[in-house]
This record gives structure tokens, sequence and C-alpha cells, in this order.
């Protein structure tokens, strides 16, 4: 299977490093420090217990090379899969990309956190080619190319008639590459789901500067903790959507302690001192709640406290 991953983030680090020993892989991104550190060194992977592997995975950054990589890819009839693993706000030109890069069967696959990248990719290449997943992997990035898989934790893929023999066979190959994955048609209620858990963990660890599991540390954590996850899982409810877990806070709670030392996307981004997710994950809870009468007023402060920050 040819695989091009978009991104040269954590996540996308540790999807390209571990499918490319089963695949053809092939990064594209538009770091420019991500993309030399992989060019020059590959990537590296700390696993959760110390354990140090490195992948050497092609990668192109530069307009010019990535011009030239399509061009390879159209010649060989282009990438049967699209992996997009770019920040929520970079969506759109990751979907153009991979309207490029895909062969025409090929399917463009959104593992992002929030809940407006599907529409974008769908306005690039259609509905029959793009589909939604979901990842609870949790990673850190030690340095560009560098990255720590903090904790393995399932992928969900969601399929359609139209693709559905491609996700079976992408299930596989992430399977293979350790992933542990599981296909299904209601991914709406699993994204929305991660969302949930995301409009919790993502925006307090980046406001307090901690990592997930310290959210469990002091009853005044956990309280807004539960409201900002309980709130999420209300606009979920009122939308029609079934969440795959019957308590949100018991959820999220699990969720902190699976992935207790990582540095969550957000707090990241605050480190690093880049544009945030939260507009896409707390910003649509906010927006879709309001328009169906649900209350979302923790929520409000605390987007409102990022956005400032
Ligand atoms: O998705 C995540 C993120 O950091 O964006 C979690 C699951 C909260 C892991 O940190």
């Amino acid at each position: 299977m040819r695989v091009a991953v978009i991104g040269t983030g954590a996540l996308a680090c540790i999807y390209a490093a571990r499918l490319a020993a089963h695949a053809e892989v092939c990064m594209f991104g538009s770091w420019p420090e991500g993309v030399a550190a992989i060019q020059a060194n590959g990537i590296h992977v700390v696993e959760p217990d110390g354990r140090l592997w490195r992948a050497q995975v092609p990668v192109y950054g530069d307009p010019s090379e990535i011009e030239a990589r399509r061009k390879d890819y159209s010649d060989l009839g282009g990438a049967d899969v699209a992996l997009i693993l770019v920040k929520s706000y970079q969506t759109l030109r990751a979907a153009e990309w991979s309207a490029e890069l895909l062969r025409p069967g090929g399917v463009a696959v959104t593992l992002q956190n929030g809940l407006d990248n599907y529409e974008a990719i769908v306005e690039e290449v259609g509905a029959a080619r793009a589909a939604i997943g979901v990842t609870y992997n949790a990673a850190t990035m030690l340095a560009p190319g560098e990255v720590r898989h903090v904790a393995h934790n399932p992928t969900y893929l969601g399929t359609q008639p139209a693709y559905a023999d491609r996700m079976g066979e992408l299930a596989a190959l992430f399977d293979h590459a350790g992933f542990e994955t599981e296909v299904g048609e209601d991914i709406e209620g699993r994204l929305w789901g991660k969302a949930v858990v995301n409009a919790a963990i993502n925006p307090l660890t980046a406001l307090w500067r901690v990592p997930n599991g310290a959210l469990l540390s002091t009853p005044d954590r956990r309280w807004l903790l539960a409201k900002l996850a309980e709130e999420a899982a209300n606009v979920a409810r009122a939308k029609g959507l079934s969440l795959p877990f019957e308590d949100p806070v018991a959820y999220t709670d699990s969720v902190c302690r699976s992935t207790a030392a990582n540095h969550s996307s957000m707090l990241q981004d605050v480190e690093r001192g880049r544009p945030t997710e939260i507009d896409s994950i707390n910003g649509i809870i906010i927006s879709e709640g309001k328009a169906l009468g649900v209350y979302v007023g923790v929520n409000e402060v605390v987007w409102r406290l990022v956005r400032a920050l």
C-alpha cells in the first residue's frame, strides 16, 4: 500500500515511522525544521519503556520537491491513502495536497483532533474519498523529528460502502504496524467522544502547563475537567449521537490516567508559541451547543482564556 502522511508533528512521526516497515510511506510537511531533521536523521521514536528506535522515511517539504514527488506519485498511479495529521487550522492545505497525491480511488483519512476537519477534506477530495479516523495514541515532540510515543492506545477508522475494502486493508496495515485498530460505521460518535476528552484535557493542560495526569491531582482541577466533559457530552447527545461511553467524566479521567505523562497537543502548541486548535474543539462545541440550546458556559470561559493566551 502506498501511504502519504501529511504532517511532520508528533503523531505524524509515530504513524509514519511504524507504517514504514510495512508499506511504501512518504511524508509531506510544511514545517521546515521537522522536514530537515527527518531528511538528515530519520525519525527517532522513544517508546513508553524508554526503548529508542529509528526509521528512515522520505519526506518532502520544499514546494519544488513536493511538486516532483507528486509527479512521481501520479506516474506510479498515486497514493492509496493520505493520512492527514496536521493541525486543524492547516487542514485545507493538507486536503489540497491529498487531492493531488491520491490515485483516483484513493482515500484521505483525517486522524486529527477537532470537529471541522472532515468537511474541509470533503471540499477538496469529495465525500466518496474522505474518511474520518480517531486516534487515542499520545505522543510528545521532543525535538524536530524526535518523538516520545507516550501511550499506545486504539485507533478507530470510519468506513462507507464506497471504500470499505480500503479501510479494511488500512486497518490490517495499522494492526501489523502495532496500532490496535477497529473499523466501524458510527465514527461520528467516536469523533465526538474524542472531542469530549480533548475539550476537557487540552485547554486545562495548556492553561496550567501540566501533563495530562496532573489534572486529577486536586478537587478544583477535577471539577473543571468534569464540567467541560459533561457540557461537551450534552451537546453530542443533543445532536443525537451515541457516544462510545456512558459517563464522560469517568472516561475523561481514564484518558488522563492512560496518557498521564503526556503533554497534550494544546500544551505542546502553547509551549512552542504556536496557534492552538481551541476553535476546532471547544469553539465548535460552543457554537453547536448554543444552536441546540445546551448550556456550554464553562467551555466558553475556558475557550476565551485559551484564545486570550
Ligand atoms: O488527543 C490528545 C491530545 O493531546 O491532543 C490526548 C488524547 C488528550 C492525549 O494527550
